[in-house]
């Protein structure tokens, strides 16, 4: 095992939906610290934290101001030097979020490029006269609704923005740029981070004729394969390896949408020295409807087990993929992937919980999974949040695209508030997450739903969550084992096996609320070799005949 991240799960905090010290209603560094005890008990090793630099939280921090300072919501830098050291006692590593790809426009380095045309700063940020129309420089919609351009009276320019208007993108064309990036990075590595989480790095080289993009029907341009893996985007990534990773033996994930499977093992071949390992999101696109994840539809097991395949297939031998059903963008991997329903919530968790787990890569865990948080399912449009939820439910029901009613039923689903409610801790008042107003509502569920209730109950699936990230450490079959889909065709059950030297495992999920007969003939499934099973049984007839409970997920393992 060449990396000392192979062996490890990693677990996502949210910072603002953590754990609140101060009562303000906001979850902050100490909060953090208070609950490292409960993440050492989960056997987690290192924390991926989403940003919590000084921010104007136009976009929860995802829009840095300074990189050098921390957010007041959520402490001090003192706090966070705490926190890296208490850490080490429980031999937790810290990953750092990295947004680099925009800065917020409170950054000094945009408040001086917006001054004038010949301020040293100016180059920093993507600037374009208006076209002959004097309408925007082209026609790119912002991912968070409306025109990518936002227009700015005193140079009477144009700067660009793939996401916010609060979120100018930087241009990294600029040598200058690049460098004081890498200083900062440096600074953060000085620090005693082990590692990044580079937001959106695909996105950091722009083609540079800025072409027009293919109309939509909400009648903004597809920009994305203009600033998607742009022409100078891997020489960037060597770049940044070379003057800030090289030597320090760091963890480093790339967040990456709209991947291709070759721009993937280009990116983590570890021979190019560019990053670790990629996230892609592939699988959490599926059942998109007209409007994209607005308009929620039905999808087949087939499809996630063919792109999961894909990237298991691919990835095998050069790369390195990381495995998540969930994050703070995406629902709650129950809600999403299994069912929520009161019957059926935690076994179809354990068992989303054991499919992932058992891919090769390295498994995320997003706060609260491993305690089996759902969507909270907010009916009205005042209880969320999201700047993305906001924007979208103006423009898709002014542009009349959707009605309420349709456009509510989508936000329910697929809006990224439904994974960024406070993390519940117990039953008391606001789930024991703070004792002030929080910031979003808590979801209503928290008295079935919570750590406390989990960490009581041995049969919980936190305690599942807990045996899965000790087998990673002791059987290195789960973290290098080949994989090789079974069934592929198969509707129902998602079946796989994984290989290394004389040793096997085979892996059974049943991804349906109905009970199934399987037939495995080819492989060696019996009683005496099951590792891990949701159920406390497994029916096995003869020849091999397998009756899966509803949600069941059982794992044999074989030695020859
Ligand atoms: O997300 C990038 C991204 O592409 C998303 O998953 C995004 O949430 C989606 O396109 C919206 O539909 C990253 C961060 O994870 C996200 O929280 C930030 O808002 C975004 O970058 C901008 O920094
Ligand atoms: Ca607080």
């Amino acid at each position: 095992m060449d990396n000392w991240w192979k062996d490890k799960v990693v677990y996502q905090i949210y910072p603002r939906s953590f754990k609140d010290s101060n009562g303000d209603g906001i979850g902050d560094i100490k909060g953090i610290i208070q609950k490292l005890p409960y993440l050492a008990e989960l056997g987690i090793n290192i924390i991926w934290l989403s940003p919590v630099y000084d921010s104007p939280d136009d976009d929860n921090g995802y829009d840095i101001r300074d990189y050098y300072s921390i957010n007041e919501k959520f402490g001090t830098m003192e706090d966070l030097e705490i926190l890296f050291e208490y850490a080490k006692q429980f031999d937790i590593k810290i990953m750092m979020d990295m947004v680099v790809n925009h800065t917020s426009d409170e950054h000094y380095w945009f408040k001086e490029s917006k001054k004038s045309k010949q301020n040293p700063y100016r180059d920093y940020y993507i600037w374009k006269d208006p076209n002959e129309e004097n309408e925007p420089p082209n026609n790119w919609g912002s991912s968070f609704g409306g025109s990518a351009w936002e227009y700015d009276e005193t140079t009477k320019q144009y700067y660009l923005h793939i996401f916010g208007k609060k979120q100018p993108d930087l241009n990294w064309e600029n040598e200058k740029l690049r460098k004081e990036i890498y200083e900062m990075m440096n600074f953060w590595v000085d620090k005693g981070v082990s590692g990044f989480r580079l937001d959106v790095i695909n996105m950091i080289s722009k083609q540079q004729d800025f072409p027009d993009g293919l109309l939509r029907e909400n009648g903004w341009g597809k920009g994305s394969p203009y600033y998607y893996n742009g022409p100078r985007i891997h020489e960037f990534l060597q770049e940044m390896n070379k003057e800030v990773f090289d030597g320090n033996d760091l963890i480093v994930v790339g967040e990456m949408p709209r991947l291709s499977l070759e721009d993937a093992i280009k990116y983590t071949d570890s021979a190019r020295n560019e990053i670790d390992m990629v996230f892609h999101f592939e699988h959490t696109r599926l059942g998109e409807g007209e409007q994209g994840k607005w308009t929620p539809q039905e999808w087949n097991l087939t499809e996630l087990k063919e792109i999961l395949s894909e990237w298991q297939y691919t990835l095998n031998d050069v790369g390195w993929n990381s495995l998540y059903w969930s994050n703070h963008d995406q629902p709650r991997a129950i809600s999403r992937f299994g069912n929520d329903s009161k019957k059926y919530r935690e076994i179809s968790g354990k068992m989303l919980a054991i499919c992932l787990h058992f891919h090769k890569g390295t498994p995320y865990i997003y706060q609260g999974e491993e305690i089996g948080m759902i969507n909270p399912y907010f009916k009205k449009i005042s209880d969320y949040r999201d700047t993305e939820v906001i924007n979208n439910y103006k423009q898709l029901i002014s542009d009349r695209l959707l009605n309420h009613e349709d456009m509510m039923k989508g936000i329910k689903e697929r809006s990224r508030d439904t994974a960024r409610t406070p993390m519940q801790w117990n039953s008391q008042d606001y789930a024991g997450f703070t004792d002030g107003i929080p910031w979003i509502p808590i979801s209503d569920n928290y008295l079935i739903i919570n750590a406390e209730k989990a960490k009581n109950d041995e049969d919980s699936i936190f305690y599942l969550y807990k045996e899965l990230i000790q087998l990673r450490k002791e059987l290195p079959i789960i973290v290098e084992g080949k994989y090789d889909i079974i069934y592929p065709e198969d509707e129902d059950v998602y079946a796989f096996s994984r290989k290394l030297d004389t040793e096997e495992l085979i892996i059974i999920c049943n991804f349906t609320d109905k009970e199934l007969s399987k037939d495995l003939q080819n492989f060696k499934i019996n009683k005496e070799n099951i590792l891990i099973n949701n159920y406390d049984s497994i029916v096995i007839n003869q020849n091999n005949k397998i009756a899966l409970a509803p949600y069941q997920s059982v794992v044999f393992y074989n030695k020859f």
